[in-house]
């Protein structure tokens, strides 16, 4: 499908690639290693036979990467995460390896096409959106900027749900990535650890009443086996692990129940294993509050840390220098309890007093928030943790006494400060607050964009600031641009390589030299053809799939992302039943065809999010096939957005919707990922879209609407939506008409409440910001007429987006938290 857009690296990484050579490799793959003749292959045959030759050159330099770490004491960096959005990896490791040609050539030369096994490959997905899909970003930027890692995380059996849709409805479907095997992992499974649940603890005291220990006895108990996926850097220059635990039974029946006859008790442990790693929780943004998501948490945090203390004491004999050879990054608090753990292996394991353990823990640890949203904030009922890890809320008790002492020792606080410093959240149900604990446990926390460092230092975290005004600091976010330009788009790779050299491939800034040809007409022609050619090719999934047909002369107009309610795709859907409006009582105005594309998941028990689905399908379905629209707006909800589907959708679009409610996005990374592949933003005040602003230029983002100040400000003093909508004549009509049932005559009451909650509060503030958007887009037209113009815009897009690389934001990692030389 992509074959005439490819290209090749200058200098192979490894091996000068020889079609022959390589073509007898794959088979010899494909018989010792498959067990299978290249006459009755299938393609899922070649596709694991050449995994496993490219498999092969990456182990080598795993294992060398692995012992340089090793022979040179250098400090590693742990990236602790319950979510890795890997995506595909096959084409990843052919592209960092120099070898995508050579393999396409073999391949073909055995009669083999390497885009259709590779379409085979299933998405390892095993995140739900951003946060997931930043630490893969970071675990190649890792091996790419040299930096020895190890990502941890759980090996679910069951990743992402699948979406379908059902008369535009979504129902989830459960993933099964693992049905043909995995051939890019190893088990290893004499490096299992054993995790306990539940039970008592007990104090030790010694003669003279001195407390000596407390030993924990748990009452169940998993083993957790660890999976290694070797990561590669770009060129092939470091392989990293990610490192995936499964849960297994210690015994699978306990046999004394059994005897008792209690033959489904004797089997709770293995259930318990099978569950900790069967499914991922597929909320984004939402705590999911189950005492599996806590046992999820614990499990790997714990396999991790005692994975980590016993890499360190077989290397130095003791732990005192665990912070100078480790460093333990959370993602999110997800493992938040891995604070208390790791106090918990150093005081009754090992044996250190508090005091220093609690030093220890501190130095070692760092954590990055990705939310504001106080629905997505981590908290987890006392009782529950009691009954659960009893050892782990005593050592929280204790971490609550050390920092409350400190805070009334500042004279910073009065008590309602110290309630909200508090590790235990008192009014209502007693709850842990895994942010403070996360804050507290590290020397470390960071934001994801500057916006969101600033709103985290002046709302949820505002106390923990004033006590500790050091520990906050930014690292805005930012994409591999391997995956993200160099796999994803190939086309304008090359005509990159061709026009500025090859000097952007190993240092992305180098992309600015593209700014000179924005004014060069035939460059301009050269750049509109990738594009062309790369919406023609989402023109045809589009039709395959959807027998929906598409235009792809016209403006390619994209949300794609999680279905939330702060993202605004309300608003998108809205102001295009607005335009849909003109254009049926506007014929004679000279209308842009434009195609309005959305994807995006929804929580299964998010219910608005998936109103929102179906509403985008309803409006799709009656304005796709009217004919006064002539064809002019078209609207498509593409189902199963995914990583592989991204891959396609960025190259393909033209302008990239990054609307969310200002204040709410953290930080978002598509937008990222479309303006380096020449889309041009519109887009709110929010998340890194202020950064984007910066670098592009303002003549090159279309910005709109109100800043985070402006929707607090409202929100503090109230804002009345329904003046609001009934000051704008487009969109009280537009609003009705989805109110009244003109897009669901099936069931015309279906969005009253949806639409009525805009009327009434709006929390999101789409009313607030509706006139503002819909005045942007036309701007958006305006600038889309002037074809050079547009042009010109998305070249200095893509020239200006260098900075954007998560090289860059790994190297401040390492330099600023980490402490790790880069
Ligand atoms: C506990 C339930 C839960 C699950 C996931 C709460 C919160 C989350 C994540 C924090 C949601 C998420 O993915 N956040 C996104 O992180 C990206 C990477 O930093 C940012 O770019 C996005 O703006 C942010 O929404």
């Amino acid at each position: 499908m992509t074959g005439a857009m490819t290209f090749e690296l200058p200098k192979p990484a490894m091996d000068d690639f020889d079609t022959k050579s390589l073509a007898a490799e794959i088979l010899k793959s494909l018989r010792y290693r498959v067990g299978k003749d290249a006459t009755v292959a299938t393609p899922h045959d070649w596709l694991a036979a050449s995994i496993k030759v490219v498999r092969d050159r990456i182990i080598e330099h795993w294992i060398d990467s692995t012992k340089e770490a090793y022979d040179e004491g250098a400090k590693r960096v742990y990236y602790l995460s319950l979510e890795f959005l890997m995506g595909r990896l096959m084409r990843d490791a052919f592209s960092n390896l120099g070898m995508m040609e050579a393999m396409r050539d073999a391949l073909a030369s055995l009669g083999v096409d390497l885009d259709v096994i590779a379409g085979l490959e299933p998405d390892a997905a095993l995140g739900n959106g951003g946060l997931g899909r930043l630490a893969a970003c970071f675990m190649e930027s890792m091996a790419t900027v040299d930096i020895p890692a190890h990502g941890y995380g759980i090996r679910y059996v069951n990743g992402m749900f699948r979406q379908e849709l059902s008369d535009g409805w979504q129902v989830e479907l459960p993933e099964t990535w693992l049905d043909h095997g995995n051939p890019w992992e190893f088990e290893r499974r004499e490096r299992a650890f054993e995790i306990g649940f539940g039970g008592r603890v007990e104090s030790i005291t010694a003669k003279g009443g001195r407390l000596e220990r407390h030993v924990w006895t748990p009452n169940e108990h998993v083993l957790a086996v660890p999976y290694d996926t070797p990561v590669v850097g770009w060129r092939g220059n470091r392989v990293n692990t990610l490192r995936l635990w499964s849960g297994f039974p210690v015994d699978p029946i306990l046999l004394d129940r059994f005897n008792a006859g209690d033959h489904i008790g004797a089997l709770a442990e293995s259930n318990m294993a099978d569950a900790l790693s069967r499914v991922l929780y597929p909320a984004d943004s939402h705590r999911a509050g189950q005492e599996l998501r806590l046992k999820q948490e614990y499990f790997f945090s714990s396999a991790s840390l005692q994975d980590i203390l016993q890499r360190h004491l077989s290397q130095y004999g003791d732990l005192m220098s665990l912070p100078d050879k480790a460093a333990i990054h959370m993602n999110d608090t997800h493992p938040a309890i891995a604070v208390p753990e790791l106090l918990r292996l150093l005081m009754d394991i090992q044996g250190i007093d508090f005091d220093t353990a609690w030093d220890l823990t501190k130095r070692t640890f760092a954590y990055t928030n990705h939310t504001l949203l106080p629905e997505a904030l981590e908290s987890w009922p006392v009782p529950l943790m009691e009954r659960l890890l009893p050892r782990h809320m005593q050592i929280i008790y204790a971490i609550n006494a050390q920092v409350l002492l400190e805070a009334r020792a500042s004279d910073k606080f009065n008590d309602d400060g110290i309630r909200r410093i508090s590790l235990i959240q008192e009014d209502g149900e007693r709850r842990v607050r895994m942010g403070n604990l996360a804050f507290f446990g590290s020397h470390s926390v960071n934001g994801v964009s500057a916006l969101h460092t600033e709103l985290m230092k002046q709302t949820v975290f505002a106390d923990l600031h004033k006590l500790y005004p050091e520990r906050i600091n930014n690292k805005t976010n930012g994409i591999t641009p391997r995956r993200w330009l160099f796999q994803c788009n190939p086309g304008l790779t090359g005509l990159m390589r061709e026009t500025i050299g090859d000097g952007f491939l190993d240092d992305i800034g180098e992309l600015a030299g593209l700014d000179a040809f924005a004014s060069d007409a035939a460059f301009r022609e050269r750049f509109a053809a990738v594009k062309r050619d790369n919406k023609v090719r989402l023109a045809n999934i589009v039709g395959e799939r959807l027998g929906i047909k598409v235009d792809p002369s016209a403006l390619f107009d994209v949300q794609i992302k999680r279905i939330h309610e702060y993202k605004r795709q309300l608003l998108n859907i809205v102001e295009a039943v607005a335009l849909y409006d003109q254009i049926r009582s506007h014929p004679e105005k000279d209308w842009l065809p434009r195609v309005k594309f959305f994807g995006g998941k929804a929580a299964p028990s998010y219910a608005n999010a998936k109103l929102i689905i179906k509403l985008a399908n309803d409006v799709a379905r009656v304005v796709n096939r009217d004919p006064a629209v002539r064809g002019l707006l078209k609207i498509v909800f593409m189902p199963n957005y995914n990583v592989s589907l991204a891959e396609v959708m960025m190259p393909a679009a033209d302008l990239s919707e990054q609307i969310s409610t200002a204040g709410m996005e953290a930080s978002g990374t598509g937008n990222m990922k479309f303006a380096l592949n020449g889309a041009i933003t519109i887009g709110t005040l929010d998340g890194a879209n202020v950064e984007m602003k910066e670098k592009v230029g303002d003549d090159n983002i279309v910005i709109f609407g109100l800043t985070a100040e402006e929707v607090a400000e409202r929100r503090r003093n109230g804002y009345n939506p329904r003046a609001v909508i009934e000051a704008s004549p487009e969109l009280a009509q537009a609003l009705s008409a989805i109110s009244s049932g003109v897009f669901s005559p099936d069931a015309p009451d279906r969005y009253r409440d949806l639409i009525g909650g805009l009327y009434d509060h709006d929390w999101f503030q789409v009313a607030g910001d509706f006139d503002a958007y819909a005045a942007a887009q036309r701007q958006v037209d305006e600038m889309w007429r002037n074809s050079p113009g547009w042009t010109a815009k998305a070249i200095h897009n893509v020239a200006r987006m260098g900075w954007f690389s998560s090289d860059r934001t790994i190297r401040q990692y390492a330099e600023e938290i980490w402490g790790v030389p880069v």
